[in-house]
């Protein structure tokens, strides 16, 4: 009789620690990109190229803090953007579409009082293929209409001129990564 009773006792009390065990929410926010202070992205080559490397972004004074490390560049000048779709899954990059471009404005520079919300200029590889850039960017957010979470880094084969129309004849796609929020 007592064992029938210790074993009752023990079953209520597995059943209440299971009881206890709740899931926690997906935090919806960090989807919607509201309330973010820093996004990332993970650079990949396309095809037939070798850039690898990583972009963040950091909410800042005076806009977005853009920090990016990257290797496998030709040496000189590479053109640099965030293009509209968050989707690097063509072989060159193509899926990525156009620079990112709320505001319908020309193709300019990263500081240019008229640009593409995604221009952020070049960036510079050094002659072992190494390049960095680390700027505060005056038009880009991580919340709202100019929100660049969920979209895309290109890197280009050659130097933007930030004149031609729309993309400142920086050649082909050579590296892409999606921006998601959070560090990365
Ligand atoms: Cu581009
Ligand atoms: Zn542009």
């Amino acid at each position: 009789m007592r064992n029938v009773r210790i074993t009752w006792i023990l079953g209520l009390a597995l059943v209440a620690s299971v009881g206890c065990e709740q899931g926690h929410g997906e935090d919806k926010k960090s989807q919607l990109g509201v309330g973010v202070a820093d996004a990332s992205a993970r650079i990949a080559s396309t095809q037939g190229n070798q850039v690898e490397g990583t972009v963040s972004f950091q909410k800042a004074s005076g806009g977005i803090r853009v920090v990016a490390r990257l290797t496998g560049l030709k040496p000189g000048l590479h053109g640099f953007h965030v293009h509209t779709n968050g989707d690097c899954s063509a072989p060159d990059a193509s899926s990525a579409g156009d620079h990112f471009n709320p505001s319908n404005a020309q193709h300019g520079d990263r500081y240019d009082e008229q640009a593409h919300v995604g221009d952020m200029g070049n960036i510079v590889a050094d002659d072992s293929g190494q390049a960095s850039l680390d700027y505060v960017d005056p038009h880009m957010t991580l919340e709202g209409e100019n929100s660049i979470v969920g979209r895309s880094v290109v890197i280009h084969a050659n130097q933007d001129d930030v004149q031609t129309q729309p993309a400142g004849n920086s050649g082909p796609r050579v590296g892409c990564g999606v921006i998601h929020a959070g560090r990365g």
